[in-house]
């Protein structure tokens, strides 16, 4: 690997984002969602399904101060299974035992870390001593040897790691460790830091090569690129250690899971459940994307991780192969990835059903992490593409305009009446949903949106790399020089963007992404101004530019963004004969509420001329895009069939509005991708 390629990411302590557009998202974040979640926490929102979260945190934060009371006296309760979501046998009388699913600890641990994100852009007194609070709850449940997870806990520590394949505790630990680094590194407050070391320290001492630790692995992946944070965080190199022996243990064989006996589980003779796991084979053997989709997406994001760290080759090899096999063969046009519910997975290729699509949120961000960390790596343009796909488009679609609702799923065709009637559809919502029983995609959101500026920027030791034109300032040192670095953009709408630098005599150099959307043809995709006033040099999708830095410098660079209609690969057999309209970063939707019902009966016309008008859904403003289309006659057939005759239809006008802001005004259909009309 070429190491002088290595960048990072910039610290959010040292960006302020003042994009428009993300701004807003962000601020939906802090105002909406991190005190909606954090009453979800606590059981306090009515008519949602409760979480127990802080509850777990309190009975095993009682439990543990009883022990300590009591000392030798006290007993342990012995394990036993309730269930992968304990629910109460009376809802009303609840009583002090684990509720929720095994999971559940990890609900606060993406809240704590939005949190802390949040607060590097917005410092809040009130919000950090809310948070404080929280974590003294969280702290309160540790045990002694530093083990940190309620549902054994409560249950009876008597069986920890003896179900690693399903029972979440390294989830758990991982989540835990993200959002204890992105809290001190907010706060520079250590205490969860240190629960969460104590934990990866039990859990060193648990895992690893020497012959006496157990050669388990995670049953969903996270804790290889927590660790990976914590080792940065803290420069404690047995984190890093522990990391890769995660990633280098899967698929071996025996497989761990195999020893751990699941013995109330039918044969598994085709091997699935290894490949749900991504541990079928050796990570480096992986050649294609397999399993439950959001695990697969951690776990190569752990795989970039380490690859970089310990300078390894091969690891980094899987990972560009198993990355070219997503986006060249399982990813949808909105950078939505997993095709089927079954297992919330990976299809086989080219498998990319709009309608019973699953495209997790959770899976979309597990890309956006994946594409960061090849960034880290090679700063190659493919990776930033993909990266603004599915923030522009899968992920943000999983959250309401006011920031009140969210999808899990995110299809690219809803009918309603399929969803409520047709049990292949039962996973598809056709509006977004205030919270789920199982909540991991709203507060997943919350943590992308308000760290976002982590994913804009990298840096290297002369190089600042814009990958997304969010508009922000940065500050950057090249040899004990501040550079400031100011960026404007209006993105997603227009294509212009300002840079203002302020570089005094360093050798900095700026690289900026020439999105795919715009063409690499310099004279008709993107312009920059005076552009002779800089040396120049494109490579990989960006373009360099130095110079001899005057007091301030602006850059004005314009990428066309035209409206485009795109065709998928022919073997994607749900989009033949169909268009998708984008433009710039946006994907954009058909929806009943702007062309009526049946939107199946519409087409459009290969020949276009697009119009693009301002326009506002629920008072969020956007830019609409007309199009002229047929509405095929509903009696072209007498019946239910009929002989072929010349079908017959009325030209329409065609309103798209981008893909994100879909089911904002009621339950009605939708539509990505739509048939083509050839004639004239
Ligand atoms: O299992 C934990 C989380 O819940 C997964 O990441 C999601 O796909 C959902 O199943
Ligand atoms: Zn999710």
């Amino acid at each position: 690997m070429d190491k002088t390629k290595f960048t990072t990411p910039i610290p959010l302590s040292e960006i302020q984002i003042m994009d428009n557009f993300w701004k807003n998202e962000m601020e939906l974040v802090r105002t909406e969602v991190i005190p909606y979640q954090w009453a979800a926490l606590n059981d306090s929102v009515e008519g949602a399904a409760p979480s127990y979260c802080m509850r777990n945190f309190k009975i095993a934060g009682k439990m543990n101060r009883e022990k300590q009371q009591k000392g030798a006296s006290y007993i342990e309760p012995k394990y036993t299974f309730r269930g992968f979501e304990a629910l109460p046998e009376n809802p009303d009388k609840l009583e002090d035992k684990f509720y929720g699913f095994v999971f559940q600890d990890s609900d606060f641990s993406k809240w704590i870390e939005a949190v802390g994100y949040s607060l590097t852009q917005h410092p809040d007194a009130e919000l950090e001593r809310l948070a404080d609070s929280a974590i003294d709850i969280v702290c309160a449940a540790q045990q002694d040897d530093g083990y940190l997870d309620t549902y054994y806990i409560i249950n009876g520590k008597d069986k920890i790691f003896t179900n690693l394949r399903d029972h979440h505790e390294l989830y758990c630990f991982g989540h835990l460790v993200e959002g204890a680094v992105a809290y001190y590194q907010a706060t520079g407050k250590t205490k969860l830091l240190h629960a969460a070391e104590r934990f990866a320290d039990y859990i060193y001492d648990y895992f690893g090569e020497d012959e006496d630790k157990c050669k388990g692995y995670p049953g969903h992946e996270i804790a290889e690129m927590a660790l990976v944070r914590l080792y940065e965080a803290t420069g404690s190199k047995k984190y890093l250690e522990l990391s890769s022996f995660f990633i280098n243990q899967r698929g071996t064989k025996p497989y761990y899971f195999d020893t751990e006996g699941h013995p109330d589980e039918k044969s598994d003779a085709d091997g699935l459940r290894y490949f749900y796991h991504q541990a079928h084979l050796p990570v480096r053997e992986q050649t294609e994307a397999v399993g439950h989709a959001v695990r697969a997406a951690y776990l190569y994001s752990g795989m970039a991780d380490v690859a970089r760290l310990a300078d390894d080759e091969s690891l980094f090899t899987a990972c560009e192969r198993l990355w070219d096999n997503i986006v060249n063969k399982k990813m949808y046009i909105t950078g939505a990835i997993g095709a089927t519910h079954m297992g919330e997975a990976f299809s086989f290729e080219y498998d990319l059903p709009n309608d019973t699509a699953y495209a997790e949120t959770c899976a979309s961000i597990g890309l956006v992490f994946f594409a960061r960390r090849m960034l880290e790596i090679k700063p190659d343009a493919k990776y930033a593409n993909v990266m603004e796909r599915a923030l522009y488009n899968g992920v943000l679609s999983g959250m309401a305009l006011d920031g009140k609702s969210f999808f899990y799923v995110n299809p690219l065709e809803v009918n309603p009446t399929a969803c409520r009637k047709d049990e292949r559809k039962f996973h598809v919502k056709p509006v977004r949903q205030k919270w789920f029983g199982c909540a991991c995609c709203p507060p997943n959101i919350a943590r992308l949106i308000s760290s976002v500026g982590s994913y804009a920027y990298t840096e290297s030791d002369d190089t600042l790399f814009v990958h997304l034109y969010i508009g922000g300032k940065l500050t950057k040192n090249v040899n004990g020089t501040d550079v400031d670095v100011n960026i404007s953009s209006q993105f997603p709408w227009e294509g212009n963007v300002e840079i203002k630098v302020r570089a005094g005599h360093t050798k900095f150099r700026l690289a900026l992404r020439i999105p795919d959307w715009c063409g690499l043809d310099a004279s008709k995709g993107w312009e920059l101004e005076n552009a002779d006033r800089f040396n120049i040099e494109e490579k990989d999708g960006y373009i360099y530019l130095s110079k001899q830095w005057a007091d301030e410098d602006t850059i004005n660079l314009k990428f066309a963004m035209e409206v485009r209609l795109m065709s998928a690969s022919t073997a994607v057999r749900e989009d033949i004969g169909k268009a998708a309209l984008t433009r710039g970063p946006l994907v954009y939707c058909l929806e009943e509420a702007d062309n009526g019902k049946n939107l199946h009966l519409l087409s459009v016309k290969a020949e276009n001329n697009f119009e693009i008008s301002d326009g506002k859904i629920c008072d969020t403003f956007i830019k609409k895009i007309t199009a002229q289309g047929v509405r095929e006659n509903e009696q072209s057939v007498d019946g239910l069939y009929g002989p072929l005759t010349a079908r017959r239809g009325n030209d329409v006008t065609l309103t798209y509005i981008p893909y994100y802001t879909w089911a904002n005004r009621g339950e009605n259909e939708m539509q990505v991708w739509t048939r083509i009309d050839y004639n004239d």
